[in-house]
């Protein structure tokens, strides 16, 4: 059974959301996002926010599902009829939300991985990449209401790419979210100022701010710890 959490939220400006910082629910579930350094991550960014800080803690992931689902449940007959996840993140928290509004969840994938007859976004950049996503026809239709969701939005590559495919289809676009965002970036801007405005309409909702997250949320181990160890490793390794 899901809970009625939902979480205050505030008008950035026209089309833009986020939660309000100062609610407590939004304060704990910073806490549960530790961030690692460039030598602790996969990418050369200055922080890497590791959302297994969420997965990892069952009450903490469960209350980020509710104020989605909860959210999307508000909207009624207006709300959506697809969740589409983003590869991989998007993959976490797109199946349970969907499962918890009891509609489909569909994958935005990153290229080459879908079977079957796929409509491909193009080349775009992300804050560490070059990528290219994809939907398979068949996935969603337009006559679909569908909420984009992903991990993070940084400089909204990602989100923009996918938000091009799904109009592709002529479904409409309920809402682009994602439970990080970092605001110096400016990613809803880019999906806002897109094609002279095409996509200025589609609304953008994020949880948590990364200005919440601060230096006591890093988790890098001790300086000269090793980044990679071999299996055979390991148990020397935890000692
Ligand atoms: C990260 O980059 C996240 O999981 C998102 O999928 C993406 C966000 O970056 P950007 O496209 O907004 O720059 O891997």
């Amino acid at each position: 059974m899901g809970s009625s959490l939902s979480v205050p939220t505030k008008e950035l400006g026209p089309k833009h959301y986020c939660a309000d910082q100062t609610d407590l629910e939004v304060k704990q579930i910073a806490q549960h996002l530790p961030w690692y350094g460039p030598e602790y991550s996969p990418h050369d960014v200055p922080n890497f926010y590791d959302i297994a800080g969420i997965t990892e803690n069952p009450k903490v992931f469960r209350k980020v599902i509710d104020i989605f689902v909860n959210r999307y449940k508000a909207l009624g007959d207006k709300g959506p009829t697809r969740i589409a996840g983003f590869d991989a993140r998007g993959f976490i928290f797109g199946p349970p939300i969907a499962a918890g509004l009891q509609i489909p969840f569909i994958m935005i994938r990153k290229v080459g991985k879908l079977p079957g007859v796929v409509a491909t976004s193009g080349e775009y950049q992300t804050e560490y990449s070059t990528d290219e996503s994809s939907i398979r026809i068949g996935s969603v239709s337009r006559e679909d209401r569908v909420v984009l969701i992903d991990d993070l939005i940084a400089t909204g590559g990602t989100a923009l790419a996918g938000i091009r495919l799904v109009e592709a289809f002529g479904a409409e676009i309920t809402e682009f979210a994602a439970i990080v965002s970092l605001p110096f970036m400016d990613g809803v801007k880019k999906i806002h100022e897109f094609d002279n405005g095409k996509f200025k309409d589609v609304s953008c909702f994020t949880l948590v701010d990364s200005d919440l997250i601060g230096p006591e949320m890093c988790a890098n181990p001790p300086a000269g710890t090793p980044r990679v160890l071999a299996p055979e490793e390991v148990e020397k390794f935890l000692g």
